[in-house]
């Protein structure tokens, strides 16, 4: 049996929960309590030794890092999210490096500032918040025009590119990122959020922000 260990709302968890979905594996969702630390415990370090979430436990074999885990699970179905064919996976790879290290490192610093900062009673670093927005606004319009050549980011084939942008754009709404300028984007984003990969994840991320409230 696979295990999923993750948490609602992080991005990198549902993201990797949105490929097992789609990818029809039946697992186990094994919800960590982040807040109150339950991934150092002993028993978790084992899993994952650097503490963090996701990790799997496939019958045994542990694996952190939510790319890992997502390259792992496709190439155990043979999935077109990460095609084998050399050319065509080093584009799925460009992109997911794009989108990882770019925007969903930059959306980061806004939505860490703008939700869970505030959620937590955390200072709130504004520097990072308008860095965030320069960059995501350098960026939003490279796969806007991605968009209107193709259905996907990398072609005509959905691929992981597209989930780690989905998942990681999730908390747009949240962090008042407005995405109205990006017609494309916004349909791109609304079509794979009525998937069922997507719905048996959750329907909303902020129904599960809603559960985190301050305590
Ligand atoms: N690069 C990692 C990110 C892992 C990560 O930062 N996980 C966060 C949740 S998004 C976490 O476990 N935070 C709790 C902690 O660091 O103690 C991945 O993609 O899997």
């Amino acid at each position: 049996m696979l295990t999923i260990y993750g948490s609602d709302l992080s991005g990198p968890c549902n993201k990797v929960r949105f490929v097992a979905n789609d990818l029809g594996f039946n697992y186990e969702y094994r919800r960590m309590n982040l807040r109150d630390g339950e991934q150092k415990q002993e028993w978790f370090l084992k899993i994952n030794p650097i503490g963090k979430v996701p990790a799997i436990d496939d019958n045994g074999f542990c694996l952190f890092e939510s790319g890992a885990i997502c390259k792992y699970m496709c190439d155990q179905k043979g999935s077109s999210l990460y095609p084998k064919d050399l050319k065509q996976r080093a584009t799925v790879e460009q992109w997911t490096d794009f989108v990882n290290l770019h925007m969903a490192a930059n959306m980061m610093k806004v939505v860490y500032n703008r939700v869970f900062a505030p959620l937590r009673h955390l200072p709130v670093n504004q520097e990072s918040i308008d860095e965030g927005l320069k960059f995501l606004a350098q960026y939003f319009p490279v796969i806007e025009a991605r968009l209107a050549k193709n259905k996907f980011i990398v072609g005509n084939a959905l691929t992981l590119a597209d989930m780690t942008l989905l998942a990681a754009l999730d908390p747009v709404e949240m962090a008042q990122v407005g995405l109205e300028k990006y017609p494309k984007l916004t349909a791109w984003r609304q079509g794979l959020k009525s998937q069922t990969f997507y719905t048996q994840c959750h329907k909303e991320y902020g129904e599960s922000l809603k559960q985190a409230a301050p305590r």
